[in-house]
């Protein structure tokens, strides 16, 4: 038997970043479509040594305000310093974490849903200080 739809099971997961395979996209389950209620998806990017991971998000962002969210940290796991929580209906300003791995959480309630995020991530430089690329 299979209680949970298919989205319960593939969202999320741990990406590996690098000179192969330098950068991607995720997003909310469904992504363009609505989100799905009682959403819990964890994943952790992780950069080469000595970089940083960064986030642009694009297209479209709406995440209900909290209980539904994106939250952003700078490390591995839930116990890591907190980067940033986004929802609302405003585009995000680019993030980075200051090591190599990020870890993001994205979360939605019982209640309405609306189109979420989507992010395209990649090696930042952990030096780099403004825009000098
Ligand atoms: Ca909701």
């Amino acid at each position: 038997r299979n209680m949970f739809p298919t989205w319960f099971r593939t969202c999320g997961g741990n990406i590996y970043i690098n000179d192969f395979n330098p950068s991607g996209y995720t997003s909310s389950p469904n992504y363009p479509s609505n989100y799905p209620p009682h959403a819990d998806c964890v994943w952790t990017i992780t950069a080469p040594n000595g970089h940083a991971v960064e986030l642009q998000f694009e297209d479209q962002f709406y995440i209900e305000p909290s209980p539904n969210y994106l939250e952003l940290r700078n490390g591995a796991d839930s116990t890591a310093p907190i980067i940033a929580k986004l929802c609302g209906d405003l585009m995000p300003e680019s993030q980075r974490s200051s090591g190599a791995v990020m870890y993001l959480r994205f979360r939605s309630d019982s209640s309405a849903t609306h189109v979420g995020f989507n992010a395209k991530y990649f090696i930042g430089n952990v030096f780099s200080s403004g825009n000098n690329n």
